[in-house]
């Protein structure tokens, strides 16, 4: 998607802080943290919304929660930590590719905003 932020930042032609990449995922610092750990998970692929997965991103969602709990693992993470999605304008959702924000390094709250 050629307007798409998060694909320009998996092409590299918009910087970004990158955690992780293979063929299929990107993990990248948030440019506004809201926690000491907090890291955008990707995949590579366009995909706009949760509410986009298909069955065809079984194996590649399956892909992207494991490398979550590896990166989260490296990044220190042993006291637990926050996988969130945000999904559509109800969801607070800003960019509109598929992403997972890796939050952590702090005591979490419940209910969320
Ligand atoms: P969401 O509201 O769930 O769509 O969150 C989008 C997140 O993306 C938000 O926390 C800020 C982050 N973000 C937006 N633009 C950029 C960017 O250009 N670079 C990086 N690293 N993060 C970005």
């Amino acid at each position: 998607m050629s307007d798409c932020i998060f694909c320009k930042i998996a092409s590299k032609e918009i910087p970004a802080d990158i955690i992780y990449e293979d063929d299929n995922i990107l993990a990248f610092n948030d440019i506004s943290p809201q926690a000491p750990v907090h890291i955008l998970i990707i995949p590579k692929k366009h995909i706009a919304s949760a509410d986009d997965i298909n069955y065809e991103d079984q194996a590649l969602l399956g892909e992207i929660i494991i490398k979550i709990k590896e990166i989260a693992a490296k990044a220190g993470l042993i006291n637990g930590y926050r996988i969130v999605n945000n999904c559509g304008e109800d969801g607070f959702q800003s960019v509109k590719h598929l992403h997972f924000h890796l939050l952590g390094g702090r005591k979490m709250h419940w209910p969320p905003g």
